[in-house]
């Protein structure tokens, strides 16, 4: 019952630092140098999956039925390295086109990131920019969220307005958490990041003591002259490196199928404010499909609903 769904599910591609590379565990089942796994732990991998290995989308009717057939006989080894690619593969087939949202994709890849390992900062890379600066350290203010991608090419090197905060961010879990993560309601393009930054400012309203405290001991700053930036809200700080230092490259595009710009979201920014606290990680939903450790990075798709 593999079946091309309607757009249902949208894949994330998320890039985790430290992860094994091409030695790691995949690479070696490809390479033939490590047991297939067994048929629990393929099971486990696809909790969707039900008796006699059939898959049916949760949450749409299928337009295709497809049957997989394999001639077999004592491959057993075989028979469980395919099951392990196909199953998430076949899945993997299905993200559909529904309308896109960056943020709630952040959301999703930070909590199954934290799931992983114990990361001290957490970075929230668009895949189309490029750091040219080695001295752009990717490591996180210890209380302060980081906007890093503050001099693009396509800005001509400078912020396109003081309050931008799209690109390339960093924060800590607790920062993270502190500011109920990202919004969920954003789909399509534009204004999430600007959301982002208003809610982590909102926060820090509550944690002006700590703001003064770093002011009075510079030793609590980053490396790299990291400086301080005044934004609207009641003095609030997002930390940015200079700009001679926050250089990217971005790698030109044209808009997505799928991510057209969002005529909602004027009115949801006016409401951010008021919503950050219940819109966000603490009300956010998702279905994990499946969960890849490819050789450079790890793939998980997940169901994240669509625009209601
Ligand atoms: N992304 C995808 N796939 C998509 C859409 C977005 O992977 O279909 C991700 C990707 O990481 C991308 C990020 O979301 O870098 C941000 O999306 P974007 O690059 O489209 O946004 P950006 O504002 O570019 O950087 C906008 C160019 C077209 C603007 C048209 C509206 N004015
Ligand atoms: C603002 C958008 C941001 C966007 C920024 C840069 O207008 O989401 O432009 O866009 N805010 C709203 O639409 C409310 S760009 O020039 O990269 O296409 O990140």
């Amino acid at each position: 019952d593999y079946s091309r769904p309607h757009d249902v599910y949208t894949n994330l591609t998320s890039l985790l630092l430290h992860h094994p590379g091409p030695s790691g565990p995949e690479q070696q089942l490809r390479d033939c140098t490590l047991p297939s796994p067994l048929l629990e732990e393929i099971k486990e991998k696809n909790p969707l999956v039900t008796l006699g290995g059939h898959y049916r989308p949760p949450d749409c009717e299928p337009r295709h039925h497809t049957a997989i057939v394999v001639p077999y006989r004592n491959r057993q080894t075989h028979l469980r390295a395919l099951l392990y690619h196909l199953h998430p593969f076949l899945q993997r087939q299905q993200s559909g086109n529904s309308t896109f949202n960056r943020a709630k994709l952040l959301n999703v890849g930070v909590r199954e990131a934290l799931k992983e390992e114990d990361w001290s900062c957490v970075f929230l890379h668009d895949v189309d920019l490029l750091p040219e600066n080695d001295h752009n350290t990717y490591t996180c203010h210890p209380q302060y969220p980081t906007h890093l991608s503050v001099a693009m090419d396509k800005f001509r090197y400078r912020l396109p307005y003081s309050q931008y905060f799209g690109g390339v961010s960093a924060v800590t879990p607790e920062q993270y958490l502190k500011m109920n993560g990202f919004p969920n309601q954003y789909w399509g393009w534009g204004g999430e990041d600007d959301d982002i930054a208003a809610r982590s400012q909102s926060h820090l309203s509550l944690v002006i003591i700590l703001i003064f405290t770093a002011s009075v001991y510079p030793s609590c700053l980053p490396p790299h002259s990291h400086r301080r930036d005044q934004v609207r809200l009641s003095g609030m700080k997002i930390m940015r490196p200079p700009l001679a230092i926050g250089h990217y490259k971005m790698i030109k595009h044209k808009g997505d199928q799928g991510n057209e710009q969002n005529p909602r979201r004027f009115d949801l920014l006016k409401r951010t404010r008021l919503n950050w606290r219940s819109d966000g990680l603490n009300s956010l939903t998702y279905k994990l499909l499946s969960k890849e450790l490819e050789p450079l990075y790890t793939n998980l798709t997940v169901n994240i609903g669509d625009d209601p």
